[in-house]
Formats: C-alpha cells, sequence, structure tokens
C-alpha cells in the first residue's frame, strides 16, 4: 500500500520521511517522491505492464527449464551495507570500497550502513548460501541518476542465477567459464525471442565488479540503442565465498522497465507509475500483444538554466532537486553547453523539458515551475544562477 505516513518501518529498519528527519540526520538522502514508492511494488500487480512481463519471463523459465528456477518477489528493497556478516548490496558482490555507486551521489542512503537496494544483486549472496542454484529475484530497485525517457529514480529489476555443478560441464569439450557463458548468452537470446518475436539486437561487452566476463544486451528502440540488461559469468570468490567452491555460475539483471517500453511500445519511462485510467485500462493479466495508444500527445515546453557550478556539483544533484520541485512533469534534464572562464570558474546550461503525459499543462504553470525550479536549485546547490 502506499505509504502516507510519517514513519515507515519495513524488515525492522525505519525509514523517515525527509521533512521529519533530513534536516537533523545527513546520513539520510532518501526525498519524499521516493519514499513514497516504497512499498507500491509494481511488479506483484498483474495487470501493470511490469506484473505482466515478470509472468512472461516466468512462462519462458518454467518452459524452458521445468521446476529448476526458484522465484523471489517479495524481498525486502532496505538492505544493508555493512553488517557483522552480511553486506548486501555492495561488499558481497565486491563492489570495491571506492566505487561510485556507493557514494550518497548515487545511491539512496537510509542511514551510514543501510541502502535502498540499487540492484537486485544485492540478494545473490544470501540466496547461494540458503543453497538455491538456480533463481530468480524480482523488485524495485533505487538509484539515483539522470533524468530522461529511459531513466527513472525508483524501477524494477529480475535477477537471475543458475549455478553449474562440475559434472554439467566437464565433457562438453571447453572450460568452465566459457560454458557458463555461451549457456547464459543461449538463455537470454532465448528469452529475448520468446518475448519480441523479432527485434534487433547486439551484445556489448562491459565491467561489473561480480562477473568475468561481463555483457550487457542492447536493443533498437526508438532509433537508438537501449541498453535492457547487464550479466555474466559471477566471479569465482562469490561461489567460493557462499560455498559452491567448485561450481561455476551465470547471472543476469534485467532492466523490467525498458523491457516493457519495447514489448508494449511504451514510450516513456514515467508511464509506469501513471494511475490514469487511460493508461491502466490498456494492460490486463497474460496480455503480450498489447501495444500502447498514447493518449496526450501534448508538445514538450523547454526551460534553459545557467549557472557557475561550485567544486561540489553533480547532474544527480541537479536531477534531484528538479524533480523534487516538477515531479513527474519533467521529462528530461539535458546538458547543453559548458566553458570554463578564464579565472577558472565554470558555467552549464541545462536544459529541462516539462511535459505531462495526462495534460496539457499552462505557461503560467510551467513559469511557476521554472521559477522554483531556479530558487531550489540556487539554494540547495551552492551555484550561482546567471
Ligand atoms: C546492474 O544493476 C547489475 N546488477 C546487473 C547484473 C546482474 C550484471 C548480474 C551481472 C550479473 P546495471 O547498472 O547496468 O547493472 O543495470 C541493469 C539494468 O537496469 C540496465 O541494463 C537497465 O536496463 C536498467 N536500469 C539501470 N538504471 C536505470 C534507471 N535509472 N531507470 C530504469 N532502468 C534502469
Ligand atoms: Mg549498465
Amino acid at each position: 500500500t502506499p505509504v502516507a505516513a510519517a514513519l515507515l518501518e519495513i524488515g525492522g529498519v525505519k525509514i523517515a520521511r525527509d521533512d521529519v528527519v533530513r534536516e537533523s540526520d545527513p546520513t539520510n538522502n532518501v526525498p519524499d517522491n521516493i519514499f513514497s514508492k516504497i512499498g507500491l511494488q509494481l511488479h506483484r500487480k498483474d495487470n501493470h505492464p511490469i506484473g505482466i512481463l515478470k509472468n512472461a519471463i516466468y512462462d519462458y523459465f518454467d518452459t524452458n527449464y521445468p521446476s529448476k528456477f526458484v522465484k523471489f518477489d517479495d524481498l525486502c528493497p532496505i538492505v544493508s551495507v555493512q553488517q557483522i556478516c552480511s553486506l548486501q548490496n555492495f561488499d558481497e558482490v565486491l563492489v570495491p570500497a571506492d566505487h561510485v555507486s556507493r557514494s550518497y551521489n548515487d545511491t539512496y542512503y537510509v542511514n551510514a550502513d543501510t541502502v535502498l537496494r540499487c540492484h537486485t544483486s544485492a540478494h545473490q549472496a544470501e540466496l547461494l548460501r540458503e543453497g538455491h542454484s538456480h533463481f530468480l529475484v524480482t523488485g524495485d530497485v533505487y538509484r539515483r541518476d539522470s533524468i530522461d525517457s529511459t531513466h527513472y529514480p525508483v524501477f524494477h529489476q529480475m535477477e537471475g542465477v543458475r549455478v553449474f555443478s562440475p559434472d554439467e560441464w566437464k565433457d562438453s569439450g571447453t572450460d568452465a567459464t566459457s560454458y557458463a557463458a555461451m549457456d547464459l548468452k543461449i538463455c537470454l537470446e532465448g528469452l529475448a525471442r520468446h518475448l519480441f518475436g523479432a527485434v534487433e539486437m547486439r551484445w556489448v561487452d562491459t565491467y561489473f565488479p561480480f562477473t568475468d566476463p561481463s555483457f550487457e544486451l542492447e536493443i533498437y528502440f526508438q532509433e537508438n540503442w537501449m541498453e535492457v540488461l547487464g550479466c555474466g559469468v559471477t566471479e569465482q570468490d562469490i561461489l567460493t565465498r557462499n560455498g559452491r567452491k567448485d561450481s561455476v555460475a551465470w547471472a543476469f539483471g534485467l532492466g523490467l522497465e525498458r523491457l516493457a517500453m519495447v514489448l508494449f511500445d511504451i514510450p516513456d519511462i514515467r508511464l509506469f507509475w501513471s494511475t490514469d485510467q487511460r493508461f491502466t485500462s490498456q494492460f490486463s493479466e497474460g496480455k503480450l500483444g498489447v501495444k500502447f495508444k498514447p493518449f496526450s500527445k501534448f508538445p514538450p515546453c523547454y526551460k534553459d538554466i545557467s549557472f557557475w557550478i561550485s567544486d561540489s556539483f553533480t547532474e544527480n544533484n541537479l536531477c534531484e532537486v528538479v524533480r523534487g520541485v516538477a515531479g513527474d512533469l519533467v521529462e528530461e534534464v539535458k546538458l547543453m553547453d559548458k566553458f570554463t572562464n578564464k579565472k577558472g570558474m565554470t558555467s552549464q546550461c541545462y536544459r529541462i523539458a516539462y511535459r505531462s503525459m495526462e495534460r496539457s499543462l499552462t505557461d503560467e504553470e510551467i513559469n511557476q515551475l521554472q521559477w522554483n525550479v531556479r530558487e531550489a536549485v540556487q539554494s540547495k546547490l551552492h551555484v550561482t544562477l546567471r
């Protein structure tokens, strides 16, 4: 259920609304617009595009690996950075101590040791320790990030892990790592065919601390290559630490919104949070062939904002402030220009696109929003407006 209370308790951890504790507790950077989405669990709604997609992926695994994959979709999104024997979000998946993803700039901290999980990989180690060898974990994940049609600070991932014991690859004629990498790609290409039939896609080599080799899958969508998942062969250290010393494994993390955008032709990620009947009534349980019919064709309205930055300025902080003022009326925040003058001062110009998915915005309303954004940027980000 949506959270209206000032204090929320999940899994024994208390989180307060920002107006209640933020002032007094600098270790909490969860804003109200994020706070209010905790617990909504779109992935557990069978009539919602994210729930429909989750069930379609379940079907693929049930058909191809009968009664193999154990499914979890209700694990608590509030996870530890550091605990005596469990360090879920980062340490357990070997994220180095100085990795950017640990910073307050990238991750929502509930307090110094506890975060809103930034990926479902946070649950890999505990489930391996519990003895699972084939599992899927679906859940809401949280990230401070940029703002555009494919990025939102709350989204959904599905993690998949498959562990092989030595007798599974020993007669294959290849080494364990190549065997797992090949099996992984076959599995995910099969999933893409199951969901989409024919789409244009490509594999890209990448880096994750918890897999080697690592890959991303991109799909051609709205005239761009869009990254839909990350995956790879699990680092041996993770298996060794969690009781699977002689095994090899693969893992993937799917971005469910991105896949649902392709599947249902949904043009903007904000729509997943819409409660407008004209959105929700277009989807129903088990129906995969549906193409979304847009009901808002209002043009976006662009406003520029320029300022001299300070050393502490980051784009994620700017996005957070803009989202805090404009909520889902902000469609994109994009750097247009940047220069450094002779005195070494750096100026940046950002273009903000405002558009409602549901109605037409008046000039007055947009001017007021932009005014409020300017005020908030100036007071919260230590920049000098130009
Ligand atoms: C991860 O989160 C890794 N944990 C995935 C993984 C799991 C790799 C297991 C290897 C083994 P990444 O940060 O790339 O990776 O995110 C995975 C997917 O989430 C992306 O491909 C994208 O589809 C989606 N995603 C990432 N950020 C956002 C965002 N702000 N809004 C919507 N979707 C996002
Ligand atoms: Mg990525």
